[in-house]
């Protein structure tokens, strides 16, 4: 790689010399390449019966790993920015030749990993297929005992999965325990017909007047309609409130109910309005649970959780759980299950339909984690071939833990 110095003279005297050239990438990368060639061939000719040789490749792949992370972290810091400032077009010559470089070096890695370990290297393959992140797939195939058969191994994966997948048992739910329940969420994401369903459950186990609706939405056009029309079929009061007061005054005149439940406005996680809602339910026998959209994209769920809390310990604005909703309507039902398990979010329904009351039910985390792998078919557009994936992978995909999650095995 060719880098040219200014060509304005910082001194008269060195005005008349040629602009200097400088190939400070040259021998570097002229080094790398070769080293990546060394590891390719010594990978291909390693006899995998012999513990010692294949120590020796795994070392000087480490070696070259670390190598090539260190020059990356001394390129982008040090020479990239003068290198852009000054040769903008060498610049982009740089970085196309990295990224050629990079690519190289993640099929490499990702092919050693698929000869090395091969179920680990399926199943993480399998389960970025399915939806869940980069970052459970590589904590859980990490953690895959090495003597098991194909069989074992996915058996083993999906009892992990389900074991980190916290859900209420049918006979000791919400509406079974009674209490002040929150149901929020983003806009749509189904809270209104969630309330209506969950009132229609209590109002049949324990009589339309044990229950009691309220709601925050008190400026959206028909949006209370909605509700007070569920409300009138089962014969059940609704309230709105618009402040923390309001909701404090409602919840000491209903404090003989067996269950309070309260429909929020919906809103953007991105909108600033959400923390205000946040603080308007702030009260201490308030319990949230949020709602997740199973269609929704895995990086907008993590948004929302964010946005409503998942993150918070204090009492009166942690998240008491989650619903799933439109599980009917998603092709990777992956994507909701795995940031529920990163973020150890209780479980306690999945609704499943529009039907009011009838399409909602309690999770079953075996059922969920099983039905996630049946998605998305094998000739899907969307699923990537083997050698596309190694392309994808780099070598800390695949090897170091990183922000692990916190996930239980035994
Ligand atoms: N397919 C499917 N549709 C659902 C489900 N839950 C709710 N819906 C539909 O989603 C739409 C929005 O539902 P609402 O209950 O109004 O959603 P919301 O969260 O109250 O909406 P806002 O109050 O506007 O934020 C309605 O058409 C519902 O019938 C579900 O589990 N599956
Ligand atoms: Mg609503």
């Amino acid at each position: 790689m060719t880098a040219i110095a200014p060509t304005t003279p910082l001194f008269a005297e060195t005005a008349a010399l040629d602009a200097v050239v400088v190939d400070v990438y040259r021998d570097i990368h002229k080094g790398i390449r070769h080293e990546l060639f060394g590891v390719t061939l010594d990978a291909g000719r390693v006899d995998p019966g012999s513990a010692e040789a294949v120590t020796g490749v795994a070392s000087r792949w480490t070696n070259l790993v670390n190598l090539l992370v260190a020059h990356a972290d001394h390129e982008e810091t040090f020479l990239q920015p003068v290198i852009e400032q000054f040769t903008p077009v060498y610049a982009e010559e740089i970085a196309e030749t990295h990224a050629r470089l990079e690519g190289q070096m993640a099929q490499l890695a990702w092919g050693d990993a698929v000869r090395r370990q091969p179920l680990r290297a399926r199943f993480t393959r399998e389960l970025i297929a399915c939806g869940y992140s980069a970052g459970l797939a590589r904590e859980i195939t990490r953690h895959m005992p090495e003597d098991h058969t194909l069989a074992q191994a996915q058996q083993w994966l999906m009892g992990v999965l389900a074991k980190n997948l916290h859900c209420v048992s049918a006979d000791d739910d919400i509406v079974q325990r009674g209490g002040v329940y929150a149901l929020i969420g983003p806009t749509g994401v189904g809270k209104t017909t969630t309330t209506a369903k969950l009132a229609a459950r209590c109002a049949v186990r324990h009589g339309s007047a044990s229950l009691s609706l309220l709601t925050t939405d008190s400026y959206r056009v028909g949006a209370q309609d909605q509700l007070r029309i569920y409300a009138k079929i089962l014969g059940v009061n609704v309230q709105t409130v618009s402040d923390g007061q309001d909701l404090r005054q409602a919840l000491d005149s209903l404090s003989g109910k067996h269950m309070v439940l309260i429909d929020t406005i919906g809103m953007s996680q991105r909108d600033e309005r959400v923390a205000e809602q946040a603080m308007l339910l702030a009260q201490p026998e308030v319990k949230r649970l949020l709602l997740l959209n199973a269609t929704a994209q895995a990086e907008t769920l993590e948004e929302v959780v964010h946005a409503y809390g998942g993150a918070r310990t204090d009492v009166e604005q942690r998240l008491a759980g989650c619903v799933i909703t439109k599980q009917d309507e998603t092709a990777r039902p992956g994507n909701v299950l795995d940031v529920i398990i990163r973020h150890h979010l209780m479980l306690h329904y999945v609704s499943h339909g529009q039907r009011v009351p009838e399409d909602l039910q309690a999770p079953n985390a075996g059922y969920l984690v099983h039905r996630s792998f049946k998605a998305g078919p094998a000739h899907s557009p969307f699923r990537l071939q083997n050698e596309e994936f190694g392309e994808m992978m780099n070598a800390s995909t695949f090897g170091a833990p990183g922000n692990a999650p916190q996930l239980a095995y035994a």
